[in-house]
């Protein structure tokens, strides 16, 4: 690989700061390519030692330093740092310098798109903006002047409180802001340009009135309200159930089209992708709705699980965002469906997370080791990080959890701690020893718990041994047991759950944290089956011989309904994996076999019908893959596809009358809707494929009568699921009514890039030339290369290495404009562990081929480096 070697930053290499600083004066004065901003720091000497002042800073064209009012002479400049050398132990810092936001296209730092300008500065992104102490544990107040031109740039906006305003004699207008919170330097924000605003109030517990303002692109007010009423959702919710409430006086979110995340929790100016802001029936799914509340939420509350306590250093990462996670999550469940919010947890875990764990990225929730952090806001990070708070949730009751997470407030309110000093508060509230629970935060990779039984009928004693193994993982080769909580119930052959406590209990809650444990149950009248991992307790994969039969009976019994779902997709990815090999007599009747055992499914009328549709879901491809050590990528695929049709083909009469048994209303964002979109849609699906006569005419007639995005992308789903001409139809007139609407047409771009044909990449390329499409926006480069790296199996992994060689391509180029995003799509070609080896070889190549690239950014650097063997 062509590049210098960066250098690896360790957890243990942690040093409190040399230095300190407790306020910030910023001014920036906003000019395209010259933009000037001036920084005075109060800076005191950390303990007593004569180190010299390092700042950091990258891309940076410093003006004049001067220290208390004196133009200093004794500094010295690097790429990316600025050391001065001095002996005075409290001083004013003031640096002056010009920074370029037009050219940044890394979107980190200040940057102007679409005219505005707007910053990003998590994790390490206030260095590109003035020289710094940029590390989390650096808390100080800020007070912030900006000028712009008042034409084009109305609105300034910057963290905390407005205080005061004014014009000036050249066209220019300036607005000062004032934070009193305490604050690290990434959750600094400016944001300037002209938008349309929408404004509400929140009345906290206490009595406050909290103004709320929402920003949003000129045009697009009629698009905020969900975003609006469901951060005063969040607001209520977080005082409800955590008894957190807001602290300043207004709430502001700002809504832009080039983010290179969801969106950023900067104190009191939240920054959005407007992917998850703006909504209405016409341009956004329920999925949309769904989103927006969820991520509204997850910035709303890091106010206090973020911001009021932050992270002592970045390795901490998970203290903030695996209990963001977690808080958003029960927030989503307790607005809608709780058993569909949960699948869709686990089914991050398992399509993503666990893919993470068994690749060259593989880390535990607080990494030991990193080259560039950005790479590290990962689905391990955040999601597995939620899973271990739901464990801790999970053992200490919520009662408990909660005790704990008061003692954390009341201990580090306005500091910058460590995972640690997390789990030291809930251990401290609860009078519980969690120290062999610690290690959640120190080993990586996916335990597997082996679940084995026993029956004697004389004895009617029933035995089942729980037994842990942990395998290991790229970066950690020796691995500890865990406290792994594990709920379960057992079935008798009447689908009755046992008795298994003295009261009426039929779950028990097993903390396994020895490398085998084994219960024994007494006067037991026949074998049960075990109901195992109920509501996903623990993120691990578990493993008991189940026969189908016995899966079909949890299916049908089990008392918690996630371990329904679960045991029909194993049936469901047991039938798929056995396909391959088998003659086509065995493999007709193995799948009839598994189809009959959802009929009392599809047929029932007591079952929720959003636990119905998500039963009747087939398990992804990534989810199927994930469950094999070595995967025939082929095989795979055609497996899936042929089980897929014959479910459809068996119940078409039942997908017909679920397709039409719910009368059409006007669109609302609501359950029962909602509900109801998501089996037709399913069942459309199905008829499709089902190869229905009238199909056609249905999928037009909800295509040209639907009254929301919903329906309308269902059709389109549908249409190119069943490989019909009528796709290309829809789908140009799709185009051709909202080519001026980016944010829909990510979403035609996305269907495109998922298509299952031989002219696939020829179709991309043309769609790169599309007048909509830039390499400058991640939305873009999301929907279009990231849909068909993540999604398109047939086309990404093409046997002759074409689909490998286009993303490569790809990202190459992409290196230059954004590292960041570039770092995101490359996942799924440095997992290429389990795939065949004519495949790995080839996606290797291309690897070294990414490798040799001439300045690669560190974000690419790591993962190839991390991934080629
Ligand atoms: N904290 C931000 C993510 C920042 C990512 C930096 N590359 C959003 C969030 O988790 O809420
Ligand atoms: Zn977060």
């Amino acid at each position: 690989m062509s590049t210098i070697i960066p250098a690896v930053k360790k957890r243990a290499d942690y040093r409190q700061p040399d230095f300190l600083i407790d306020h910030v004066d910023l001014e920036f004065t906003l000019i395209e390519t010259t933009t000037k901003v001036i920084c005075i720091s109060k800076v005191t000497r950390n303990g007593s030692h004569n180190k010299p002042l390092i700042l950091d800073g990258e891309g940076i064209q410093l003006s004049s330093v001067c220290i208390n009012g004196t133009e200093a002479a004794d500094y010295q400049q690097t790429d990316t740092s600025l050391t001065i050398d001095i002996d005075t132990d409290t001083f004013e810092l003031r640096i002056e310098s010009i920074i370029n936001p037009k050219d940044n296209s890394s979107l980190e730092g200040l940057y102007l798109q679409a005219g505005a300008y707007c910053t990003q500065c998590e994790a390490e992104g206030f260095r590109k903006i003035t020289y710094f102490l940029d590390r989390p544990d650096v808390l100080a107040t800020y007070d912030v002047k900006i000028i712009a031109d008042k034409v084009n740039f109305p609105f300034l906006l910057s963290n905390g409180n407005k205080v005061d305003s004014g014009d000036l004699s050249d066209g220019k207008h300036w607005i000062k802001w004032s934070d009193p919170f305490k604050k690290p330097c990434y959750l600094f924000a400016l944001v300037a340009g002209d938008f349309d605003l929408l404004e509400d109030k929140f009345v906290t517990q206490s009595g406050r009135t909290i103004a709320l303002e929402l920003f949003v692109d000129k045009g697009m007010l009629g698009r905020g309200q969900h975003a609006l009423d469901s951060l005063k959702k969040a607001m209520k919710w977080d005082e409800t159930e955590f008894g957190l409430e807001y602290d300043l006086d207004i709430y502001m979110i700002v809504a832009v089209d080039f983010f290179n995340m969801g969106a950023m929790e900067n104190k009191g100016l939240n920054v959005f992708n407007s992917k998850f802001v703006l909504a209405d029936a016409q341009t956004a799914t329920d999925e949309d709705y769904f989103n927006i509340e969820a991520v509204i939420a997850h910035e709303y509350f890091h106010n206090w699980t973020g911001n009021r306590v932050t992270c002592r250093d970045w390795f901490q990462l998970s203290l903030k965002e695996g209990l963001t996670v977690f808080r958003d999550q029960q927030f989503s469940a307790d607005m809608s469906s709780p058993i569909v919010n949960r699948i869709q947890n686990v089914k991050v875990i398992r399509e993503r997370q666990f893919a993470e764990d068994a690749s060259a990225m593989s880390h535990p929730i607080r990494p030991d080791e990193v080259i560039e952090m950005n790479n590290f806001y990962t689905v391990t990070v955040y999601d597995k990080g939620s899973e271990v708070i739901r464990m801790l949730f999970t053992l200490l009751s919520k009662t408990g959890f909660l005790a704990g997470i008061k003692l954390y407030f009341k201990r580090f309110d306005g500091q910058a701690v460590t995972c640690d000093d997390f789990v030291q508060a809930m251990e401290d509230a609860n009078d519980k020893d969690l120290s062999q629970f610690r290690r959640w935060y120190s080993q990586s990779g996916t335990p597997q718990i082996v679940v084995t039984d026993t029956y004697d009928a004389i004895s009617k004693i029933y035995r089942i041994a729980f037994e842990q193994k942990h395998i290991a993982t790229f970066e950690q080769k020796e691995k500890q047991n865990l406290v792994i909580p594990i709920q379960f119930s057992l079935l008798n052959d009447k689908l009755e759950s046992l008795n298994l406590g003295d009261t009426d209990q039929q779950q028990l809650t097993l903390e396994l944290n020895e490398t085998q444990q084994c219960l024994e149950f007494y006067n037991v009248e026949s074998k049960p089956i075990p109901s195992l991992l109920h509501g996903f307790s623990a993120p691990v994969k578990v493993d008991y011989p189940y026969t189908q039969q016995q899966l079909g009976n949890v299916m049908l019994g089990s008392p918690d309904e996630f371990a329904r779902w679960d045991a029909g997709q194993q049936l469901f990815s047991n039938c798929i994996h056995n396909l391959a090999g088998k003659t086509e007599l065995q493999q007709t009747t193995s799948i009839a076999e598994t189809i009959a055992m959802f009929e009392p499914i599809i047929e029932s009328k007591d079952i929720s019908l959003a636990l119905k549709a998500e039963i009747l879901t087939l398990p992804s491809f990534e989810t199927l893959f994930q469950q094999l050590d070595t995967v025939n990528i082929d095989a795979l695929n055609q497996s899936r596809k042929q089980l897929f049709k014959a479910l459809a083909q068996t119940f078409q009469a039942n997908w017909l009358s679920h397709y039409s048994a719910f009368e059409k209303q006007p669109y609302a964002y609501q359950s029962q809707q909602v509900e109801q979109r998501k089996m037709q849609n399913l069942a459309l699906k199905y008829l499709t494929l089902s190869a229905q006569p009238d199909v056609e005419q249905l999928l037009t007639q909800q295509f040209n009568n639907a009254d929301n995005m919903t329906d309308s992308l269902g059709v389109l789903g549908a249409a190119q699921l069943g490989d019909l001409d009528l796709f290309e139809r829809l789908m140009l007139a799709f185009e051709q009514k909202w080519h001026a609407d980016p944010l829909v047409l990510d979403k035609w771009f996305a269907l495109h890039a998922n298509t299952d044909r031989s002219d696939i990449l020829a179709r991309i390329s043309i769609l790169m030339g599309h007048s909509r499409f830039t390499i400058n926006n991640p939305n873009r480069v999301r929907a279009l290369i990231g849909t068909f790296c993540f999604f398109n199996v047939a086309g990404f992994h093409n046997i002759d290495g074409t689909g490998y060689k286009f993303v490569a391509d790809y990202l190459i180029k992409l290196n230059e404009v954004n590292p960041q995003i570039a770092a995101r799509i490359i996942t799924p070609l440095i997992q290429w562990q389990k795939v065949d080896k004519t495949r790995q070889q080839l996606m290797q190549l291309q690897l070294m081929r990414i490798g040799d690239t001439k300045g690669l950014s560190k974000d690419l650097f790591e993962k190839i480096s991390k991934s080629l063997p």
